[in-house]
């Protein structure tokens, strides 16, 4: 049992000290899940080695009672072998691959594209001392482009990557949770994404009224409000321009492809549509 209910988490922050990384916060998100209080390690991208006495170049990293864990997904399975009596992360095997690809989606629809839409401010908010590697490393990743030039167009893109988040917000209306009627690890995942945006926006990325604020809201709000620290942006209140595609589907049909299989009438009017006939009631 953690000694006082507490874990040493080290953290990887900007300059306002909030939590930069996406697997900082799911990990942040699992710790408070399991009722354990969370003993900060502050700092940003530089030294991560030397914090860590050698242990790891890249966070999160807990130590519960002497034990160094390492890696986000570790982290959340280490927390379930280790307090099977608090609430559950993952519970079921099946959940795993199934979160990891939510997730894979998701860097892959929104979170690679905003990447490219705030690597300035990504640079600009971390620590002074973090400033000349974050320009490096991230120009490296990039193909050796300027972070400046990285961002150019970025007014265009947003609304796109906006577009493309349909599938999760058809999941959504259909569902509280990603684990049902409370959150999982499979939401912390998720949200974790939200809040690196959160951390990075210097401009909103979604609509004011965007379907997917609810489970945002709710989620930044868990644990105390754990998702509210000062330093993150508003996200939302990108305004759709002339010739930009709808940030979201205001008409989205009634049995999608989010939830055609969610019971014989989902699919009964698509069975009369095909042959011909009229759609019953
Ligand atoms: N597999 C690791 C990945 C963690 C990771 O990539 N962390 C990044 C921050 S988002 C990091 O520590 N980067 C150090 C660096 O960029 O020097 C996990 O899931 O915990």
């Amino acid at each position: 049992m953690a000694a006082n209910n507490t874990v040493t988490l080290y953290d990887l922050q900007l300059a306002s000290g909030a939590t930069i990384s996406p697997f900082v916060w799911a990990t942040k998100l699992a710790i408070a899940h399991k009722g354990l209080d969370m003993e900060i390690v502050p700092g940003g991208f530089t030294g991560i080695e030397e914090r860590t006495g050698g242990k790891t170049q890249r966070l999160p990293a807990i130590v519960d009672d002497g034990e160094w864990i390492l890696d986000s997904w570790t982290i959340a399975e280490y927390l379930d072998e280790k307090y099977p009596d608090r609430p559950t992360l993952i519970g079921d095997p099946g959940i795993r691959p199934s979160a990891q690809m939510n997730e894979a989606w998701l860097w892959q629809t929104a979170v690679g594209p905003w990447m490219t839409c705030y690597l300035v401010a990504y640079r600009d908010r971390s620590v002074p001392e973090d400033h000349e590697y974050v320009t490096a490393t991230r120009e490296t990743m990039f193909g050796g482009r300027k972070l400046e030039d990285i961002i150019v167009g970025r007014e265009d893109r947003l609304p796109r990557i906006s577009a493309d988040l349909e599938l999760m917000r058809g999941v959504l209306r259909e569902n509280k949770w990603f684990g049902g009627d409370s959150p999982n690890y499979a939401d912390h995942r998720m949200l974790a994404c939200f809040l690196w945006l959160a951390s990075v926006c210097d401009t909103p990325a979604l609509a004011e009224d965007d379907p997917l604020r609810d489970w945002i809201d709710r989620g930044f709000d868990l644990y105390g409000g754990i998702g509210r620290h000062p330093g993150l942006s508003n996200i939302f209140g990108l305004k759709q321009r002339a010739g930009d595609p709808d940030l979201f589907n205001r008409n989205p049909m009634a049995n999608g492809l989010t939830s055609r299989n969610t019971g014989v009438k989902s699919t009964a009017g698509e069975t009369a549509r095909m042959k011909g006939q009229k759609a019953g009631a």
